[in-house]
């Protein structure tokens, strides 16, 4: 076998003997500074889990007993911080790159893991120009912003029954495509946007914007957008005496938004959709709460949104690895894209653009101060 890795050999010593053990080194980025850094580190902490587990279990490729290493690398949700991450993993030339976490950092920096030829599987960046690209290294363990944006709006109108709604966005690849998809599910139910106003992923103040959205009483206000932007949105609106609904996509559907919303939120008012997950009752239910059992204890915090997809990803690309006998990229690739894998999260394959087939996204309101999941939608 051989290895494409970074440092070809460690000693490892288990129960007294010395033996060397080859390295296979992989990287997880995502935002662990910044405004999202909550989110960064959960994904960070998915990714921890995995390649912990992996190495206590013990992986063997082409018949050799390797030791997986975890690279770890902010990009700080910035585009070109994202960039020079990528091609620094690239000079590294890692074996695999689970990340990033947004799509205006997943999208850039997919073009140099792809002209470097590293696999990479994005959990969580739902733009779907992310996997349209024709990169044959790019993947997506998530459902896209079509199919989230797409449901939304149609819930908005033929669930939520509003009729005149309110669109705001961060103006990042994400926001701006959630928003998009929205809004034209919003008119084809037969519903009317009513105003579109623009923010940042940076901005703490919306007054302006939330003043001239009252003017036009809107039912339902959609905010394409993280949870570290929503939750003083929503505290504003409330000021405001905006009682309208609150919708998002997965980027605000996160445990921390009701702590960043304060208590701004009423029962039934927000409304969000993971873009994921597995039906109750179903025997991935199960694997999911154990899971989410686990990372609790293991890091003393609850999975905010996308840990278990990053900890599915590892080990789906780890288990490529073995299956392919190599941890070189351009030999385990084939096997990655033909991954069959039965994860916490549901079942993972790809189809021909890397995007994970039938994805779910579980769709959630915010009762009694939790997130309360309300149905998974395929
Ligand atoms: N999917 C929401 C957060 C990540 C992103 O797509 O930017």
């Amino acid at each position: 076998m051989k290895m494409k890795t970074v440092a070809v050999a460690v000693l490892a010593i288990t129960a007294g003997v010395a033996f060397a053990q080859s390295v296979v080194t992989i990287a997880h980025v995502g935002p662990t500074s910044g405004a999202i850094a909550h989110l960064g580190k959960d994904n960070e902490n998915g990714a921890i889990m995995a390649v912990e587990e992996l190495n206590a279990a013990g992986v063997t490729i082409g018949g050799q007993k390797v030791t997986i290493k975890l690279l770890t690398e902010d990009d700080a949700a910035d585009p070109k911080q994202g960039t020079a991450v990528a091609q620094k993993l690239a000079d590294a030339k890692v074996s695999g790159v689970i990340g990033h976490l947004n799509s205006g950092t997943s999208i850039p920096a997919s073009k140099i893991y792809s002209d470097a030829g590293i696999p990479q599987i994005s959990p969580s960046a739902t733009n779907p120009k992310y996997t349209r690209q024709g990169f044959k290294t790019t993947f997506r363990v998530v459902a896209d912003d079509t199919q989230l944006g797409g449901t939304l709006g149609r819930y908005a109108v033929n669930t939520l029954k509003g009729q005149s709604i309110a669109v705001i966005d961060d103006r990042t690849a994400y926001g701006q495509g959630v928003a998009e998809e929205f809004s034209k599910a919003v008119v084809a139910s037969g519903g009317k946007v009513v105003a579109k106003e623009y923010t940042t992923d940076k901005a703490t103040d919306f007054n302006a914007i939330l003043t001239s959205i009252k003017g036009k009483k809107p039912d339902v206000v959609f905010f394409g957008g993280m949870d570290a932007v929503a939750g003083p949105m929503l505290r504003q609106m409330k000021s405001l005496g905006i009682a309208a609904k609150f919708m998002g996509g997965d980027g605000i559907c996160s445990t921390d938004l009701i702590k960043l919303a304060g208590d701004s939120i009423a029962d039934n008012q927000v409304y969000c959709a993971e873009a994921g997950g597995v039906e109750k009752g179903s025997k991935y239910a199960a694997a999911k709460d154990a899971f989410d059992k686990k990372f609790k204890a293991k890091f003393n915090a609850d999975v905010q949104i996308y840990a278990p997809y990053v900890y599915d990803a590892t080990k789906l690309m780890v288990a490529a690895m073995v299956k392919a006998g190599s941890s070189d990229p351009a030999k385990y690739l084939p096997a990655l894209a033909a991954t069959k894998y039965e994860g916490v999260t549901g079942p993972i394959s790809f189809d021909e653009k890397g995007d994970i087939k039938g994805g779910a996204l579980t769709l959630k309101t915010v009762k009694g101060g939790k997130l309360e999941e309300l149905a998974v939608i395929r």
